[in-house]
C-alpha cells in the first residue's frame, strides 16, 4: 500500500501497488536518505518476539540493520525482557533462567501472571504444587495462580524493591542466607572502601606489581589478599576470606578503611525492617516474615518475574534487589533453583559484530544509558522521536519497521506524533492497518505465522522442552500477496546491495547456515514437522563450575559498573509517586495482560471482540461505591499527564488503592481516529529508569470518574 495523501491527513489514501514497484520505492528512498544524512539516519524497528511470531525473523531483521550499518533499532525490550534477560547480567552474567520446576521446593511468581501470559509454565507450576512445592505470588492483584498460591503478597505497584530489600534483611538477620554459597560463589567477601564506596583494588593495598583485582581480608593471616580472577579464588590458597567486618589497611603512606560487600549489603538492607516494609508496600509484616522463613527452609527456591517488576522508573534497582535476594538463597544454578537448561545452539546470524565501533557510538541513547539496551543497539521510541523531531544529536530520516504498534504500546512523549509525520520515509511491514500505520509512506503485507515456516530452537520450560527444535511448517498458503518478514528482509537486503551478506539474497542457504552448529539441515527438520529433540549435555551447575559471566566470575552483590552511571552498586530503593488520599490523584494505576489479547493485537478480530468488547478497568468495589460507579459503567482514568476511558470491572482481586487496566486499545473499525481508549496516553514517557530506559507503565497515580452505564 502506497500513501497518496499528505502526511497528517485523516485518510492516508493507501493505494495498492505491485511488490516490484514497492520494493523499488523502498530501496530508492532508503539509499537516497542514507546518502544525504548517513546510515544512522535510517532507523529500524521490530515488534516484540515475546508476543508475536516475529520471533521467527528476529535475527534476520537485526542482521539487515547491522549489515546496512545502522546503529538504531527500536524494540520494546526496556519494558519487556530487559529486566528478565539482560539486567540480571549485572548480578550473575546471564538472564534469570528458568525454575527447575521438577525439583523446586518453592516458586516465587513475582509480578508475573502466567495464567494470562504463559500457559506451559502454569502446567509445570501446578504439578510442582501438587508434588508439595509452595507457590508464592507477589502481585497487587490476586489473579491467576495467586488465587491458589500458598501465599499471596498484595504489594503496592512499584514498591517491590522495598519488599525485596526487606526480605534480604530478614534472610541475613535470621540466618536464612546461604553463607556457604556466598563464600564460594559470590563477591560477598570483596572489600569496599569506606571513603568512595568503590571496590578496594589490589594495587591500592597489596603493594607494587598488583592490578585492579578485588581484595579480600584473610582471617588467618589478618591481612589483605588479592582475588585471582583466573582461578576465582584468593591468590593465596591458604587464605580464609572474612565475610563480615571492617578493616583498616595501610595504603602507601595512608590508611584506608574498608568493609566487606556483605557488610555493606547488610547495612543497606537494615533500613528495611518488616514494619517499615509494611508501611511502604502494604504487605503485612507477618507475611513478609513468613516468606523470608520459607525462602530459607522450603527446599530449593526458584522464581520467575516479568513485566510486573520491569515497567517502573526504578526498574533497574528493583531488579537488582530481587536478584540479590535470590543470590542470598544460594539456589542459583543448582537443582530445584533457577537454572539454565541446554538449548540447541544456532549460528548467531544477527551479526551485531558487523556494526563498527564508530557506528555503535552513534546509537541513540547510548551516552545517557551505556549499561542499558543501547549497548546492544536497541533504542527507545522516545529517543527516536526526539532525534527525528529535533535533529539532536543528528537527524533521523527514515524508519523501517517490522510490525509494532508504538502509537499504543509506548507511553506518551513530547515528540511522538510530530516525529512520525516528519519522517521522510516510513516503511511498515504489517498484518493489519493499525494506528501506527497512519503516517506510513509504504506498507508491506506480512504473512502471518500460519502462512510460512518458522524455526524455533528450544521451548524453555524444562530440559526436554528446551532441547526441542522445530521448523514449523506453514499450515495455509500465504493469503493474497503477503510475504514472510524473512523473505522481505532478504529481498530488501539484495536490492540494497547487501546480497553477499545475505547468502546471495536467498533465505534457504541462510536457514542452513543458521542450523549448522546443530548438525541438522533444513531437510532433516522438514522431515520431522513436529520437531525433534537434540541430545544435549545437562547444563545445570555449569556456571558454578566454570564461573559466572561477570567481571569477577562470581555472582556480584556489588555491581561495580553501576557506579559509572551514578547508581549505587548495592541495591537501593526508588519509591514510586505516592497517591494522596483526598487529593487529585488518590489511587495507584497499573496494568496487566489478559488472555484475549496480545498488547494492541486482536482488536480487529470480531470473535475476540465479541468475547471482550471493551477495555476493562479493574477497580475495587470500595472505590466504586465511593464514586457511585457500577460494574460495566464507562469510566475515565486521569493521571497528572493524561487520561483514557474504559469500562469498570468491580473486583476485590485488586488492592483497594489500585486501579488495574488493560492497555493497547483502539478502534479497529476506524484505526486512524483516536477513541481515547489507550492506557499509555496517560503515562508520562519522559519518566524512565536511568539505566535501562524502562517506563513507569505500572506505577502512576490516578483518579477515576464514572459516566454511568453506556
Ligand atoms: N501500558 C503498557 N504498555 C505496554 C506493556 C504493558 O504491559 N503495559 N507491555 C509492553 C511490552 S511487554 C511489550 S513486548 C510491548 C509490545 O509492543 P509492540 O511490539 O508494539 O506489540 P503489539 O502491540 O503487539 O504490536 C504488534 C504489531 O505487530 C504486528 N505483527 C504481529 N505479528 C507480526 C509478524 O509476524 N510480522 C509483522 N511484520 N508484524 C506482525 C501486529 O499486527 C501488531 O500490529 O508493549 C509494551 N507496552
Ligand atoms: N495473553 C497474552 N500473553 C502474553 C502477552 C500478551 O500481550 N497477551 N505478551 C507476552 C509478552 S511480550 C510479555 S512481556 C509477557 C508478560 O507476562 P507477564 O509479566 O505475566 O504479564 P502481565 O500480566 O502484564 O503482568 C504480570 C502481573 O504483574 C502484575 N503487576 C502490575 N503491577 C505490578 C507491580 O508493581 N508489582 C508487581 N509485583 N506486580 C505487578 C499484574 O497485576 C499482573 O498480574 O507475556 C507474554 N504473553
Ligand atoms: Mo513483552
Amino acid at each position: 500500500l502506497l500513501r497518496t495523501a499528505p502526511k497528517g491527513s485523516a485518510d492516508p489514501g493507501f493505494t495498492p501497488i505491485s511488490w516490484s514497484e514497492a520494493l523499488d520505492i523502498a530501496t530508492r528512498r532508503i539509499r537516497e536518505l542514507a546518502a544525504a544524512d548517513g546510515r544512522q539516519a535510517i532507523a529500524f524497528a521490530v515488534t516484540t518476539p515475546s508476543g508475536t511470531a516475529i520471533a521467527d525473523s528476529f535475527a534476520w531483521i537485526h542482521r539487515l540493520a547491522h549489515a546496512f550499518g545502522s546503529p538504531n533499532l527500536v524494540f520494546a525490550t526496556e519494558n519487556c525482557n530487559w529486566h528478565k534477560d539482560f539486567s540480571p547480567m549485572l548480578t550473575w552474567g546471564a538472564g534469570i533462567g528458568m525454575p527447575d520446576f521438577d525439583r523446586t521446593g518453592l516458586i516465587l511468581l513475582w509480578g508475573f501472571n502466567p495464567t494470562a501470559t504463559w500457559l506451559s509454565q502454569v502446567e509445570r507450576i501446578k504439578a510442582a504444587q501438587r508434588r508439595g512445592a509452595k507457590v508464592v505470588a507477589i502481585d497487587p492483584r490476586r489473579q491467576g495462580l495467586a488465587r491458589s498460591a500458598n501465599l499471596w503478597l498484595g504489594v503496592r505497584p512499584g514498591t517491590d524493591g522495598a519488599l525485596a530489600l526487606g526480605l534480604c534483611h530478614l534472610l541475613i538477620e535470621r540466618g536464612g542466607a546461604d553463607m556457604g554459597f556466598l563464600r564460594q560463589y559470590t563477591d560477598a567477601a570483596f572489600l569496599v572502601r569506606q571513603d568512595d564506596g568503590a571496590l578496594l583494588k589490589a594495587a591500592d593495598v597489596c603493594g607494587p606489581g598488583y592490578d585492579d583485582a578485588p581484595v579480600i581480608w584473610d582471617e588467618i593471616r589478618g591481612g589483605p589478599v588479592p582475588y585471582d580472577r583466573a582461578t576465582r579464588l584468593p591468590a593465596d590458597a591458604g587464605a580464609r576470606p572474612a565475610l563480615v567486618g571492617r578493616f583498616d589497611l595501610p595504603a602507601g603512606a595512608s590508611i584506608v578503611s574498608a568493609s566487606t560487600v556483605f557488610d555493606r549489603l547488610r547495612d543497606q538492607c537494615a533500613a528495611f525492617p518488616p514494619e517499615r516494609v509494611q508501611s511502604l508496600t502494604g504487605v503485612p509484616a507477618d507475611q513478609i516474615i513468613q516468606l523470608a522463613d520459607w525462602l530459607a527452609s522450603s527446599g530449593p527456591a526458584s522464581f520467575f518475574t516479568w513485566t510486573g517488576t520491569a515497567q517502573h522508573a526504578g526498574a533497574t534497582q528493583m531488579a537488582r534487589a530481587i536478584h540479590v535476594l535470590y543470590a542470598l538463597t544460594g539456589c542459583l544454578d543448582a537443582p530445584g533453583g533457577n537454572v539454565w537448561f541446554a538449548r540447541p545452539l544456532l549460528e548467531d546470524v544477527a551479526r551485531f559484530d558487523w556494526v563498527t565501533p564508530e557506528t555503535r557510538a552513534l546509537t541513540l541513547g547510548l551516552g545517557e544509558r551505556p549499561l542499558g539496551p543501547p549497548q546492544r543497539g536497541w533504542i527507545t521510541t522516545r529517543d527516536l522521536s526526539r532525534a527525528i523531531a529535533t535533529e539532536v544529536p543528528y537527524p533521523v530520516r527514515a524508519l523501517v519497521s517490522f510490525g509494532g504498534d508504538f502509537a499504543l504500546t509506548k507511553p506518551k512523549t513530547a515528540h511522538a506524533q510530530e516525529a512520525l509525520r516528519k519522517l521522510d520515509f516510513f516503511l511498515m511491514t504489517e498484518l493489519f492497518l493499525t494506528p501506527s500505520c497512519q503516517e506510513a509512506d509504504l506498507i508491506f503485507p506480512a504473512a502471518s505465522c500460519w502462512e510460512r515456516e518458522g524455526l524455533q530452537p528450544g521451548f524453555m520450560v524444562d530440559a526436554a522442552a528446551e532441547a526441542w527444535i522445530q521448523l514449523r511448517p506453514a499450515v495455509v498458503p500465504a493469503v493474497g500477496e503477503s510475504r514472510s518478514d524473512t523473505a522481505i528482509v532478504f529481498e530488501l537486503a539484495r536490492r540494497l546491495g547487501l546480497a553477499d551478506r545475505f547468502f546471495g539474497g536467498d533465505p534457504e542457504p541462510g536457514l542452513a547456515a543458521m542450523l549448522k552448529p546443530t548438525g541438522l539441515s533444513p531437510t532433516d527438520l522438514r522431515r520431522e514437522p513436529r520437531g525433534l529433540r537434540q541430545a544435549l549435555p545437562d547444563a545445570i551447575g555449569a556456571r558454578r563450575q566454570n564461573g559466572f559471566a561477570t567481571d569477577s566470575g562470581r555472582v556480584e552483590l556489588f555491581a561495580a559498573s553501576l557506579a559509572t552511571v551514578g547508581e549505587d552498586p548495592i541495591p537501593t530503593y526508588r519509591p514510586p509517586p505516592e497517591p494522596v488520599p483526598g487529593g487529585d490523584y488518590p489511587l495507584r494505576l497499573t496494568c496487566a495482560k489478559w488472555p484475549q489479547f496480545r498488547h494492541s493485537q486482536e482488536r480487529q478480530s470480531a470473535s475476540i471482540r465479541a468475547a471482550m468488547p471493551h477495555p476493562l478497568v479493574q477497580i475495587h468495589p470500595s472505590n466504586a461505591a465511593a464514586r457511585g460507579i457500577a460494574d460495566g459503567d464507562r469510566i475515565t482514568v486521569h493521571t497528572p499527564t493524561g487520561s483514557f476511558t474504559g469500562r469498570a470491572e468491580l473486583s476485590s482481586a485488586v488492592l483497594p488503592e489500585v486501579v488495574c487496566a488493560q492497555y493497547g486499545w483502539w478502534d479497529a473499525e476506524a484505526p486512524f481516529t483516536d477513541p481515547g481508549l489507550s492506557f499509555n496516553a496517560a503515562i508520562d514517557g519522559e519518566d524512565f529508569d536511568a539505566v535501562s530506559g524502562s517506563n513507569a507503565l505500572r506505577s502512576a497515580v490516578c483518579n477515576i470518574d464514572g459516566h454511568g452505564s453506556p
